[in-house]
């Protein structure tokens, strides 16, 4: 896939949600990212903090847009203190190999319930 680094991507389904052209249940949004619920939930908290702007993955955000990344790590903290997470892990999954199937970067915020060690 080409890098289209930085501009919203007509095949990109979280630039979509951005663009509130699907639906998603939003609890925070501040000028640079979005909080909703994973559609799929693996824990009983399970929140992603997204950069409105896209890039394909955790790094090329951070590399190219550090302070939209800092926003984002700020953001996980604050979904965690609003969903009352005593405990929580925030994931970046980065590569197919890994899990991510939705190439715009994004943070998984799992909590609410115990989480292993190292994870599978
Ligand atoms: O994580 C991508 C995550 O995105 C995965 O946990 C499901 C979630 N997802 C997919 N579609 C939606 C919609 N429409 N709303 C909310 N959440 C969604 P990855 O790390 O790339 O596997």
């Amino acid at each position: 896939m080409a890098d289209e680094s930085g501009t919203p991507q007509d095949d990109c389904l979280f630039c979509k949600i951005v663009a509130k052209q699907i639906p998603a249940t939003i609890l925070r949004e501040t000028d640079t990212t979005l909080a909703f619920r994973d559609i799929n939930p693996q824990a009983p908290t399970h929140v992603l903090v997204i950069p409105k702007v896209h890039h394909p993955d955790a790094a090329s955000l951070a590399a190219a847009e550090p302070g939209v990344a800092a926003d984002v790590l700020r953001e996980a903290g604050e979904i965690a203190v609003e969903e009352k997470l005593d405990s929580y892990r925030v994931i970046f999954n980065t590569g197919s190999g890994a899990g991510q199937t939705v190439f715009h970067a994004h943070a998984h915020i799992l909590g609410g319930r115990g989480l292993q060690w190292p994870p599978g």
